[in-house]
């Protein structure tokens, strides 16, 4: 590829004058593989795999050195391509995962080795929090799918996988104190959706995954409302006391859990795994709560906030909590923009930070249009434009600058049943988020990025994934 194609833009590129790197077969640390922070060297060899290259001690043609530099973001990194050589400059582990990245969009893999033009980037991204919310609950995808969908967020530069782990129709997660969790639930889906779930060491499995480049897995464990999956597996919690079936439609807002021992005691189990989780966030959920009195609602959410602040972890939930009496500090995800948003600019005023997932431009799981087989439409189709074209800091009037932490896409199941649809219906949409989160405003702009973009086509295809050939980009371009 090209300097031309890199998704999402960096802020700064200076074309160098010279051939840069022609036909490389090899990198030749400079320092030695022992200079490389041991963080970084397992995503070092991956890159250099991923391009065709090998790494090996010592000097000699081509060269690739890594350097540290203080007084820069986490994530900031430059990125040097002369004759021959590589020098890559980061402050902090995830600079050099970025730059990594970036190198890898760079490399154009032939049969004669990989070529790399000279260029020097130096680049950092708009928001620290980049994430893809995947909704595993509705319909489960196995460990395998949830490395490939790793796979496409560290391509983008994306940071944060957030795990919706827990709804009405199934429950994803093993929680040794409480087995019938997934023995029972972990057996439900939507209709026509897989069931399944994971075992402490199937996430162990994946966050180690995603460490390797500095992503980030977020566990939501969904209370008080969307809890219909829990409440058939454990009697005490709701309305009535009694188990409720299974839920395997799609409606929403229809189940709740309910203040008593037993659900204290629920809350204090799952959130004592999900807590235990490594990561700085536990997600609680908080989300169309409709059956649940607005006191109890309050008092559960403050419950499962405190065991995450008590671990020493950040809460997120969902805009509906904004009222609840979160922490300073906590992180509000806003999605829905039908309802009034004052509560969520009043919460930012006190400390509160605002992830911004707004279902109208960020719900992958919303049709591309009229045509698209899979999803859902009800925040109207979504096209490459309108995942694009819109300001996260012009959401929401009033809201203290600052505030907002990041940009989140979300993809829901209740219509997404195979990981080919999945796929299908992140890309080439994921792309056009990641850049909306990464790319300063001043810098964006449709017409380029669908140019740009239109060379990943290449890559996916590669990868053998589903995607989505969305009008009005010219794919697979020479
Ligand atoms: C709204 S987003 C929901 C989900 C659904 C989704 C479908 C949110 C916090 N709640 O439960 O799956 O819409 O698009």
């Amino acid at each position: 590829m090209s300097i031309s194609d890199l998704v999402p833009l960096p802020l700064r590129i200076t074309v160098l004058e010279g051939t840069g790197i022609r036909g490389a077969n090899h990198l030749q640390l400079v320092s030695g593989l022992g200079s490389v922070p041991e963080r970084v060297q397992p995503a070092l060899e991956d890159a250099a795999s991923q391009l065709g290259l090998t790494l090996r001690e010592g000097t000699g043609h081509w060269s690739i050195s890594l350097s540290q530099e203080e007084g820069h973001a986490t994530e900031w990194y430059r990125l040097h391509v002369q004759e021959d050589a590589i020098e890559i400059a980061a402050s902090a582990d995830e600079g050099f995962f970025r730059a990594f990245s970036t190198l890898v969009q760079l490399g154009d893999v032939t049969a004669d080795g990989a070529h790399f033009p000279a260029v020097l980037i130096e680049d950092e991204p708009r928001y620290p929090w980049r994430g893809l919310s995947l909704d595993v609950a509705r319909s489960f995808y196995p460990v395998p799918e949830v490395l490939e969908v790793i796979d496409l967020l560290v391509r983008y530069r994306m940071n944060v996988l957030h795990l919706h782990l827990t709804d009405d129709q199934g429950w994803r997660l093993e929680i040794p104190n409480r087995p019938l969790l997934t023995e029972v639930s972990g057996k439900t889906a939507v209709d026509g959706g897989r069931a399944g779930h994971y075992s402490l060491r199937d996430l162990a499995q994946i966050i180690s995954y995603a460490d390797k480049w500095g992503v980030t897995v977020v566990p939501e464990i969904d209370v008080p409302g969307h809890t219909n999956a829990a409440t058939h597996a454990y009697a005490g919690m709701s309305r009535t006391g009694e188990l409720t079936d299974s839920y395997t439609g799609i409606e929403v807002g229809r189940s709740g859990i309910y203040p008593s021992p037993e659900t204290a005691a629920f809350l204090a189990d799952v959130f004592e795994v999900a807590t235990a989780i490594p990561g700085p966030f536990v997600h609680l959920g908080g989300d169309e709560a409709d059956e649940v009195a607005r006191a109890d609602y309050d008092s559960l959410v403050r419950s499962a906030a405190q065991i995450i602040r008590e671990s020493g972890k950040t809460a997120v939930a969902w805009q509906e909590a904004a009222t609840a009496g979160l922490p300073a500090g906590s992180i509000i995800q806003y999605w829905d923009p039908r309802q009034e948003l004052t509560p969520i600019v009043q919460a930012a005023g006190s400390g509160i930070s605002v992830l911004m997932s707004p279902a109208n431009r960020a719900y992958l799981d919303m049709k591309y249009d009229e045509s698209t087989a899979a999803g859902q439409d009800w925040a109207g189709y979504i096209s490459l434009e309108n995942a694009y074209d819109w300001d996260p800091e012009d959401e929401m009037v009033g809201l203290l600058p600052g505030s907002i932490v990041g940009v989140e896409a979300c993809i829901w199941t209740e219509r997404i049943h195979s990981f080919e649809e999945l796929t299908s219906m992140l890309l080439p949409r994921l792309a056009a988020l990641a850049e909306v989160a990464w790319t300063a405003q001043s810098k964006r702009h449709l017409g380029q990025f669908a140019h740009r973009l239109s060379s990943e086509s290449k890559w996916w295809e590669s990868k053998e994934i589903g995607w989505f050939q969305h009008p009005g980009v010219d794919w697979n371009r020479k």
